[in-house]
């Protein structure tokens, strides 16, 4: 099932093969897990991702802080999202959870990434609210200084982690400025007073999500993460970085439906011939196989370009987001057909892949949000 030759791309280190060929090893031991509850079975994978070393590629070493690797946070979210949906949430959501605090926590803040790197706190990014998903500019949640304090009072919705998180990254307005230069980032435990699960939200690819309510909820002003105003740049910066990830995890998801139809197209006889030798059937295979090179090639040219140094990967994780999360939609469509019945039987691979990968085109930046970044950027030249 591994699809491996893309690792001899020259994007990769041999630190890289290395930790997706042991990945790939421990994947196939471990997952798919039992998804019955789901909270549970989150809270496990976190759990054993944390225990066995994969979780501490998903934020920087408090001891040792040097940048986040992208590509081997694309490869991981690759190679579990192949085995596993739920796997490969776990640990992207551990890792965008954090993301603020390893790109912009001070030293305080930092000592949480020791437990969210061990798999023994579980993170959130708490960004979207009822008014604003995509217009992060038009944040209404409110933070108000009150002696060293800041005082929180609003809604987030969408929350992923939203009831099993342990601390949540929580974008509020501060007033430095008019819309997006008056948002500031805060490091929120879930223990807060006046932190309070509104709603669990249930969704075709079911995974821990909330709506949150904050009331009066205080927290020190050492929570503050980065400077009062930063907000909107913090969570474009961490946004940078994640998105080539959810283009790496459509990949994952794409990968897999491509082998298990490549395997059907084999075995199953039509006409008195394998599903393969029908030159329609090999026009789809054809298709699904340069959709999956053309992704991964967006996703790692945008991970690589993170990882030698570049400041800002706009638009290149735009493009990686954008490309993968629609074209492995329309590969995994293609999947579904060349299994027949079976591409729709509840529990089946495909059925599975086909409910997982909807959330990706909108998650993090829904595609037409990606379209408008892509459009500002190549309008302005860069
Ligand atoms: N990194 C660093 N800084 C960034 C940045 C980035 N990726 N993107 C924008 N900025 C800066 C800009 O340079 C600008 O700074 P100055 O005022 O100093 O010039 C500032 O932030 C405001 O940027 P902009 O004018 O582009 O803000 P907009 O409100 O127009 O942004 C979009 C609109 C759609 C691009 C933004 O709101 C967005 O990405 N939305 C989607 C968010 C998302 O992913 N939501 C899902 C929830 S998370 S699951």
């Amino acid at each position: 099932m591994a699809a491996s030759h893309h690792l001899d791309w020259p994007f990769f280190e041999d630190r890289h093969r290395k930790l997706a060929d042991k990945l790939e090893r421990w994947s196939a031991a471990h997952l798919p897990v039992d998804q019955g509850n789901v909270d549970a079975a989150c809270r496990d994978l976190v759990s054993r991702l944390g225990r066995d070393g994969w979780l501490k590629h998903s934020a920087i070493d408090p001891d040792a802080p040097t940048g986040l690797d992208v590509r081997a946070l694309c490869l991981i979210r690759e190679t579990l999202a192949r085995h596993d949906g739920l796997a490969d949430f776990a640990f992207a959501m551990q890792g965008l959870g954090a993301g603020a605090i390893s790109l912009f926590g001070s030293d305080e803040q930092r000592q949480w990434l020791r437990r969210t790197r061990a798999g023994e706190a579980i993170a959130a990014f708490a960004l979207s609210e009822p008014n604003s998903g995509s217009d992060v500019a038009n944040i209404e949640m409110t933070a108000t200084r009150s002696g060293d304090d800041y005082v929180l009072d609003g809604e987030k919705t969408w929350i992923s982690n939203g009831g099993i998180a342990d601390l949540y990254v929580v974008f509020a307005r501060t007033g430095e400025g008019p819309g997006a230069k008056g948002l500031s980032a805060f490091l929120v435990p879930a223990r807060s007073p006046g932190f309070a699960i509104a709603e669990r939200i249930e969704v075709i690819a079911p995974h821990p999500l909330a709506r949150i309510n904050f009331s009066r909820t205080r927290v020190p002003g050492s929570a503050l993460i980065g400077n009062a105003g930063d907000g909107f740049k913090i969570a474009m910066s961490v946004l940078d970085v994640f998105r080539s990830t959810v283009g790496a995890a459509a990949l994952g998801f794409a990968r897999r439906a491509l082998a298990e139809t490549t395997a059907r197209a084999r075995k199953r006889a039509l006409f008195g011939a394998p599903l393969a030798d029908l030159q329609m059937v090999q026009g789809h295979i054809a298709d699904m196989a340069v959709d999956v090179d053309a992704a991964a090639l967006l996703v790692y040219r945008a991970a690589w370009t993170k990882d030698m140094g570049a400041a800002r990967v706009t638009r290149e994780a735009a493009m990686a987001k954008l490309f993968a999360t629609e074209r492995s939609q329309v590969v995994i469509d293609k999947a579904v057909q060349l299994h027949g019945g079976d591409g729709v039987r509840s529990g089946h691979i495909v059925e599975r892949l086909y409910r997982e990968i909807r959330a990706l085109r909108i998650y993090e930046g829904a595609s037409d949000v990606q379209k408008v970044v892509i459009a500002r950027q190549t309008l302005a030249g860069e």
